[in-house]
């Protein structure tokens, strides 16, 4: 064995431990700078049921039977979800007790916040029955004091029950009585079937049917004949996910953005900037002359950020140990002397014991996103899934797809780049990241 291929090969159980450390740091990150967010609503708006939709179905309560306080179910911050969820039990709005218990729990959570912004609420939902269109002068108080010291959203829930006409008269009375409110947003927390319309005739034409074998629902215009499936989709959950997290501290909105389920766009920007950072990162590794010392510095770099990754899009440490550690040593990430020598264009450079700066970016680029592309796939297919069945899912994934080959067509695409200056890096990730989606999907 050449000298430098002894200080190259890091064997799977050491890519293993490294990877373990990267994805306990991370997760210690995103679980200490979880936002925490309050629902509040009467009884049957939909609390519940909107936490199920937005932060997917793993929640339970946190030791059942002892509530944090009896007029709320509290949902800690785990590695599946790092945000902490205050579920009210459905309250009426003269209920002054109640109120009296919900002031002091504000005030205790504002004081505390002036030391430590982890400590505040970062978001209130107050959930609202649209499809009832009430809202008290009790609600009003209660919003407007909460307004005092936290970002407040109304959430119109059940839209699908709803006229426009009942949400645009709730809304106006809102908005009269609580002029601050920081959005007012429409939504279906149960999701419901998108109207169909022909594109020439009137919904009066349309026959709807249902398809015996899969239950899917469709639509045939009776006078034209277009057609078209009935999507089941929530509604309005994007825009909620969005606008929370715009309101966010900032330190605080990965640990948001990774809990939610609803939108993926903000999971995907999230992981473009991961590997941005990453591959600039590990750009100016490449920049130190020492032969080979610098392979173990890259790969944790690489592993930091296939860790961050995973916690983007929802998949457990369980499920990444076991397999990337093992595929980064198969495909030469993990610098395993022979296989490595296969992806590396110019073999008499590294053989001469040089990892440089382009050999480090590209590298870097071509894992994370291979990795975002992998972990992208699972969420999508399991979105409302479990942890476990996500990793089910990553498991007879990466059994079926040719890894080796796939990461040396991504490599030959990441490589066709020219990279001037850093900045370029984050620009080009949108679309080699929808380039090497579609290299997965193909495969
Ligand atoms: N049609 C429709 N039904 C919904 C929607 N959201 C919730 N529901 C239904 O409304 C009922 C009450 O929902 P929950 O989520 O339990 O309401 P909650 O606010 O948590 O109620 P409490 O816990 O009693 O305060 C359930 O039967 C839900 O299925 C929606 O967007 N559309
Ligand atoms: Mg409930």
């Amino acid at each position: 064995m050449g000298k430098g291929e002894q200080v190259l090969v890091l064997k799977e159980e050491r890519l293993a431990s490294i990877l373990e450390d990267e994805y306990d740091k991370t997760s210690r990150a995103l679980l200490a700078n979880s936002p925490t967010i309050l629902l509040l609503g009467a009884t049957g708006a939909g609390k519940s049921s909107l936490i199920n939709a937005v932060f997917g179905c793993e929640k339970a309560p946190v030791g059942a039977g002892k509530p944090v306080t009896n007029d709320f179910e509290f949902y800690e911050a785990k590695d599946e979800a790092p945000i902490n969820l205050y579920d009210s039990k459905g309250h009426e709005t003269n209920d002054t007790t109640f109120n009296g218990r919900l002031y002091e729990f504000l005030d205790d959570r504002a004081k505390a916040m002036t030391n430590d912004i982890t400590k505040g609420i970062h978001s209130v939902w107050y959930v609202v029955n649209a499809a009832q269109a009430r809202w008290s002068p009790g609600d009003t108080d209660i919003a407007n004091r909460i307004r005092r010291n936290f970002p407040l959203i109304v959430v119109l829930n059940k839209c699908d029950l709803a006229t426009n006409e009942q949400m645009d008269a709730v809304e106006k009375v809102i908005r009269a009585g609580v002029p601050n409110v920081n959005e007012i947003i429409r939504i279906s927390a149960i999701p419901v079937y998108a109207p169909a319309s022909c594109s020439t005739h009137s919904d009066d034409d349309l026959i709807l049917m249902i398809t015996k074998k899969d239950q899917k629902k469709s639509w045939k215009c009776n006078t034209c004949g277009e057609s078209g499936v009935l999507e089941c989709v929530p509604q309005g959950l994007t825009a909620l996910v969005k606008a929370t997290a715009l309101q966010m501290p900032e330190i605080l909105r990965s640990s948001f953005i990774n809990a939610q389920a609803q939108n993926l766009k903000q999971k995907d920007t999230q992981a473009f900037i991961r590997i941005a950072i990453a591959s600039a990162t590990a750009y100016v590794v490449g920049w130190s002359p020492i032969p080979f010392a610098d392979a173990p510095v890259l790969v944790g770099i690489q592993l930091g950020m296939a860790s961050s990754l995973a916690h983007t899009y929802g998949i457990l440490k369980s499920a990444i140990l076991p397999v990337i550690a093992g595929q980064m040593a198969a495909f030469g990430v993990g610098y395993s002397g022979a296989s490595l020598l296969k992806f590396i264009p110019a073999v008499g450079t590294i053989a001469g014991g040089i990892i440089d700066s382009s050999f480090a970016i590209v590298m870097t680029l071509a894992v994370g996103l291979l990795y975002r592309a992998i972990f992208r796939k699972v969420f999508m297919d399991v979105a409302k899934g479990t942890a476990e069945e996500r990793t089910t899912r990553l498991m007879e994934l990466l059994k079926t797809l040719d890894i080796v080959s796939i990461f040396a067509k991504i490599r030959a695409v990441v490589g066709k780049v020219k990279f001037s200056n850093k900045g370029d890096i984050a620009q080009l990730l949108p679309s080699l990241g929808a380039e090497v989606d579609r290299i997965i999907s193909e495969n």
